[in-house]
């Protein structure tokens, strides 16, 4: 039988608490090494779990191992993220307090995966009635739906989520799913219309081509050969080794079946996404410069699956609507300006066209109120956080990083207001931890009138010469001194030789980040020109009737920008999750190329470094590295002790009392609070977990003996 010392040498600690040098990344790292090379690939810090991608299927995801988990303390098993469903799910139920699962990671880390594990843990654990049957079906049939819409194949990730999901479930009061809420951030819509080498557009498209009927592709007007299509070649990867377009397809369109589709829905959808293939194939010519579109074809297709008229279709396509002395006139656009206004339109409509399916989806999933009122909900958020660490990052980077800076000032809050909790709540002295509060770069990003944001929509508002240039000058007059700021210009001479002229470099809490301010103005802006919105506004196509509201053409008032309204709908994340308990899954990702079995050191050391993982575990070890309920830590040790075994018949924390004196504790070693027991430091609880491993041994030492006896 193996020692508990050298199953931990072999295997390293489950709980990173554990870890004797616990300030040492080296050490935090060779930990993860160790697990990871035995499969292990979940380990917690406190009640945050880290979780390393295998790259491979384990089989720790059967409903054997689902049942294992259920009920059972955190510590009683090893490592999972069905401990983590199961623990928050349980809290739901005992403390009546909403619930939230926070996914973190950078693209490819396994945030995605790790929230198909949840829900389907739920799927099959939680309890169910006929009518819960179908939310939990159209929960987990949502997965698929929104995966073809909003995931592409990338060069880190084949199945890479390209927006942000939060999802809520409902639960009634006997804990059974009984309806579901999704809302999504930031589609990369850019990537409808481009794509970087190796990469693909949403799947959606190459599904339909691949595995569209041929009655269905005849009436799109569609080819069976994406390389037909120019918003599917630009990265030159039409086919993908792990990806079946076809069997996809099929799957899909079950799934928006079961969501509660009808045919005239998926039908109208279908013709919207065949649309933006054709206007993709739009080509423009024309003589002095003013565009002219080439063929009719796909303006006659364009005209009939989005049921406009293509005449004032074509003429939206290549000229803008300009108000001069109160008339209206028709300004021709160049071939630059036309194309980049029908990309605009393409955008604008599948942008749209997703978030009418996630709102349709809600609907399929609204709880209707019966005798019972009475629901908790819990959260699950995925996909919100990237990696920093690109040599220069673009404006929809800028959002990205904008909202990790969020979500780990908010991850510091709760876990040291949960930690200051706990001690006041077991009686405990509560000893400060010094850490960085990141508080100072949110507020540059989005303070009111003086940060980035509010420079940004200033110059976005601005007539005359306004542009991305005048807008990186004006960040250098406002917020030039800020510490976490600087540019070219500011630069010293060590830093400027890593800086273009047109970039601006944060100083994030995970490390600088150059922004290149190339785009900006436009991006942030999001403008469809008038003409585009009043055609698409007059479309006989159902859905984007839903999507294009008349309203929006009489409103005088311009939109928000596209950062403002990030803005606001982060804000208003952070105020739900605020209110609600959190649970953490820290995703790593073991190395660039989609490997088995490869540990990289270099990676994995940057990512444990902006998952703020080592704050993270130093705020969890600043008082005591383990903490358990008096019952459990009475039950696993009593036997080591006389007086406590077999049974103990007193108050439980007078027989830990007594447990602890007999092993011989010293009173700087561990404090009893109000339920639990508190461990300083992990060397104790060691010598502990090997006398009981001793004890073990020794007894089935005894017993092969007393066998060998009677044979
Ligand atoms: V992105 O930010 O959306 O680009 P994710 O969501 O973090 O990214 P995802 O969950 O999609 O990554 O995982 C990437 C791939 O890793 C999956 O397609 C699986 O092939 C693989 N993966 C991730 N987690 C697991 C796992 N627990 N077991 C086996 C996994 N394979
Ligand atoms: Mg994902």
């Amino acid at each position: 039988m193996e020692s508990a010392l050298t199953a931990r040498d072999r295997v390293g600690v489950q709980d990173f608490v554990l870890l004797e040098n616990f300030t040492s990344e080296a050490a935090f790292i060779e930990n993860l090494r160790k697990r990871f090379k035995e499969n292990l690939i979940y380990t917690y810090i406190g009640s945050v779990l880290v979780s390393v991608n295998p790259y491979k299927e384990l089989e720790i995801y059967t409903k054997n191992h689902m049942e294992r988990y259920r009920g059972v303390n955190f510590y009683e098993v090893s490592p999972h993220i069905y401990a983590v469903a199961d623990n928050s799910y349980r809290s739901m139920r005992s403390e009546r307090k909403d619930q939230c699962i926070l996914i973190s990671g950078e693209s490819g880390a396994g945030k995605t995966e790790a929230s198909k594990k949840i829900l389907q843990y739920y799927a099959v654990t939680c309890p169910a009635s006929e009518q819960v049957q179908t939310v939990k079906d159209r929960l987990l049939q949502s997965n698929p739906v929104l995966e073809a819409f909003g995931n592409a194949k990338t060069l880190r990730n084949d199945n890479s989520s390209r927006f942000g999901k939060y999802m809520d479930i409902q639960f009634d009061f006997k804990g059974a799913p009984v309806g579901g809420h999704i809302i999504n951030y930031l589609l990369e819509k850019s990537r409808v219309v481009h794509q970087n080498h190796g990469e693909r557009n949403f799947h959606i498209f190459y599904q339909l081509i691949e595995g569209g009927e041929e009655d269905l592709l005849r009436r799109l007007g569609l080819e069976r050969n994406p390389q037909q299509y120019q918003y599917l070649v630009k990265g030159n990867c039409p086919k993908v080794s792990s990806i079946n377009d076809r069997s996809d397809w099929k799957v899909v369109r079950k799934a928006l079946s079961v969501i509660g589709f009808n045919e005239d829905d998926v039908e109208e959808l279908l013709n919207i996404i065949a649309s933006v293939l054709h206007l993709g194939n739009v080509q423009y010519g024309g003589e002095e410069g003013n565009a002219c579109i080439t063929s009719d074809t796909q303006i006659k297709y364009l005209a009939r699956l989005l049921g406009v008229n293509g005449a004032v279709l074509t003429e939206a396509l290549t000229h803008k609507k300009i108000i001069a002395k109160g008339e209206e006139l028709m300004s021709p656009l160049n071939l630059e300006q036309a194309s980049s206004a029908r990309d605009a339109l393409s955008k604008a409509v599948y942008g749209r066209t997703f978030t009418w399916l996630v709102n349709k989806i809600n609907t399929s999933l609204t709880y209707k109120v019966h005798t019972h009122t009475h629901t908790h909900t819990h959260t699950l958020v995925d996909g919100l956080l990237s990696s920093h660490f690109y040599l220069c990052c673009s404006f929809e980077q800028f959002c990205i990083n904008y909202c990790n800076e969020k979500l780990q000032q908010l991850f510091i809050e709760l876990t040291l207001k949960s930690e200051q909790e706990e001690y006041e709540a077991e009686g405990i002295t509560w000893e400060p931890v010094q850490y960085f509060n990141n508080k100072i770069i949110c507020d540059l990003v989005e303070e009111k009138f003086k940060g980035i944001i509010s420079i940004l929509d200033e110059e976005c508002l601005r007539p005359g010469d306004a542009s991305d240039i005048t807008f990186l000058e004006k960040l250098e007059d406002i917020v030039g001194g800020h510490p976490h700021f600087v540019t070219h210009k500011l630069a010293d001479a060590k830093t400027r030789k890593v800086m273009g002229r047109d970039e601006f470099r944060l100083q994030h809490y995970a490390g600088e980040v150059n922004y290149n301010v190339n785009g900006f103005l436009d991006k942030n802006n999001d403008l469809l020109f008038r003409n585009l919105k009043e055609v698409m506004c007059m479309s006989e196509n159902k859905i984007l009737t839903q999507c294009f509201d008349r309203e929006e053409l009489s409103d005088k008032k311009r939109p928000d920008t596209a950062a403002t309204q990030f803005k606001a709908s982060l804000a208003k994340l952070m105020e739900i999750l605020m209110s609600k308990e959190p649970s953490y899954v820290r995703c790593i990702k073991p190395n660039d190329s989609k490997q088995a079995g490869r540990f990289d050191e270099v990676l994995i050391r940057h990512q444990v470094k902006y998952l703020g993982l080592m704050e993270n575990l130093r705020v969890r070890r600043a008082g005591f590295a383990y903490r358990r309920r008096y019952e459990v830590f009475l039950q696993r040790y009593k036997s080591l002790c006389p007086d406590t075994w077999p049974n103990w018949q007193g108050k439980l924390s007078e027989g830990v009392a007594v447990l602890v004196k007999h092993l011989g504790y010293k009173p700087e070693e561990y404090k009893l609070g109000r339920s639990k027991i508190f461990i300083r430091f992990p060397k104790t609880l060691f010598a502990t977990e090997d006398a009981l491993e001793t004890r073990k041994h020794s007894l089935a030492t005894k017993l092969q003996a007393g066998w060998r006896g009677y044979s």
